[in-house]
């Protein structure tokens, strides 16, 4: 029974397709069909000739875009290495720089060393000067209070009162004269009483005394800075002669005890030094 139905069922299904297949060979119908399938083919051939089209355009860019890839590659890679090369450059040259600071630093340490080694002996010399200085000031008044010459030096020199008295045998100014009795432990005479200038006036010399006004004109004094009390001016004297006459001598041959006279300090005379014994 079942196959009955089915074979039924497969005939009826033939049938209809047979009908179908009938219908569509219709010889009204058959201009319609090779126009549809030309249309169709042109279709079809359209239709691959832009699927070639996509594909070259396809091909086209991926080229290109495979030529910007390795064009940017290149450009990053030359980057890379100039940039490579400059890093190198400037590490270097920090290297440098460093080397040159230390030994900066250290040539500024050996110079603040020197500097305080210089300034250590500045202070040093400075003291040292000044120590001199109070050495030499105290020698030279130790001269002044202790005369240098020895007791055979003074078999020479003339003794009156408490005091000694040499004549020189030379002439000089009345400068280098003082500067050879200070030499001596002495110092040019200073006459402070009538005896002392009577004692210097039998000696019967023309010579340079210790007496002068170089400091101020007509303030005469003696050379130990005190003050002329009495005098012993020959008449008219002093006259400083010229304006030019500040160093007093004392005259020879003169019948009265007025012997001295003014005259320019630059004239050279014999001289008279007086030295006082250290009273120890
Ligand atoms: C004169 C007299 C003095 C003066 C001298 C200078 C001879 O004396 O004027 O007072 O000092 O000349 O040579
Ligand atoms: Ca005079």
């Amino acid at each position: 029974m079942e196959e009955e139905v089915y074979a039924n069922v497969s005939n009826l299904e033939l049938e209809e397709i047979q009908d179908t297949s009938t219908k569509r060979t219709t010889p009204d119908q058959q201009p319609d069909d090779r126009t549809g399938g030309r249309r169709s083919r042109l279709a079809a051939v359209c239709l691959g000739l832009l699927c070639v089209l996509l594909l070259i355009t396809i091909i086209v860019i991926c080229v290109r875009n495979v030529k910007e890839k390795e064009a940017m590659d290149q450009t990053i890679s030359s980057l890379s290495k100039n940039l490579t090369a400059e890093r190198e450059t400037l590490s270097s040259s920090i290297m440098t720089l460093t080397e040159e600071r230390d030994q900066l630093k250290n040539s500024n340490k050996d110079l603040t060393e020197e500097r305080d080694q210089l300034k250590n002996s500045n202070k040093n010399l400075t003291e040292e000067r000044d120590q001199l200085k109070i050495l030499t000031e105290q020698k030279k008044k130790d001269q002044q209070n202790h005369p240098k010459h020895t007791v055979n030096d003074l078999a020479s020199w003339k003794k009156f009162g408490s005091s000694h008295y040499y004549i020189s045998t030379e002439a000089k100014t009345w400068d280098k004269a003082r500067q050879n009795c200070r030499e001596r432990g002495a110092d040019l005479v200073i006459i402070n009483s009538k005896e002392e200038q009577e004692f210097i006036k039998r000696e019967n010399k023309y010579v340079w005394i210790g007496l002068s006004d170089a400091d101020e004109e007509g303030v005469w004094k003696w050379v130990d800075g005190s003050p002329l009390t009495t005098k012993y001016w020959n008449t008219g004297e002093p006259n400083d002669y010229a304006k030019a006459e500040d160093c007093a001598v004392f005259k020879d041959g003169k019948d009265t005890l007025e012997t001295w006279n003014d005259l320019p300090c630059c004239y050279e005379n014999l001289w008279i030094c007086e030295a006082t014994l250290p009273s120890s």
